[in-house]
């Protein structure tokens, strides 16, 4: 069992209570809840951390170089900005996922540019929350593929 860590970034603790039309009516607290409980499915444990602020995002992907053997993320507004972000993963060398809740292709052009999308395992977009459950379930593959190289 691998312990994985799930990723928001700056705005998405507000989930839920604005604009549902775009991003559900889920609250961030139950999508970190259902994918805490798809997680365990996958025999995998999951820690969860959001902030608004882009620093504490890179600490925590520093920190998971540990105790992690792969991250989601959903790193909202900072995936169309954060070079920073760009770096820890490429830093850290840990396995990702980038997730949206959105199909950012479909809306403004400012949104169809990642700075974590090469560098990631895949990316997923327009499936709002199961978007979750489709990442877990990449990253869990990849992870138990990755040992099974490993020896
Ligand atoms: O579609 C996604 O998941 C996004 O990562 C959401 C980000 C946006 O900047 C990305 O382009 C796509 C914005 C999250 C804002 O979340 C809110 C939730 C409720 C009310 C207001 C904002």
């Amino acid at each position: 069992m691998s312990q994985l860590l799930l990723l928001h970034g700056p705005n998405l603790n507000l989930l839920g209570e604005r604009e549902p039309g775009i991003y559900g009516d889920l609250s961030l607290a139950g999508i970190e809840k259902a994918c805490q409980d798809k997680a365990e499915k996958l025999g995998h444990s999951l820690r969860c951390f959001q902030s608004n602020s882009e620093g504490a995002l890179v600490d925590a992907v520093h920190a998971a170089r540990h105790d992690c053997a792969g991250v989601i993320i959903n790193a909202g507004a900072y995936t169309h900005t954060s070079v920073a972000l760009h770096d820890a993963f490429r830093g850290t060398r840990l396995p990702f996922v980038e997730v949206h809740l959105s199909n950012v292709y479909a809306r403004e052009a400012f949104r169809h540019h990642s700075y974590l999308s090469a560098i990631a395992i895949g990316v997923i977009c327009g499936f709002g929350p199961q978007g979750y459950d489709f990442a877990l379930e990449a990253l869990a593959r990849k992870i138990a593929d990755e040992a099974k190289v490993e020896g």
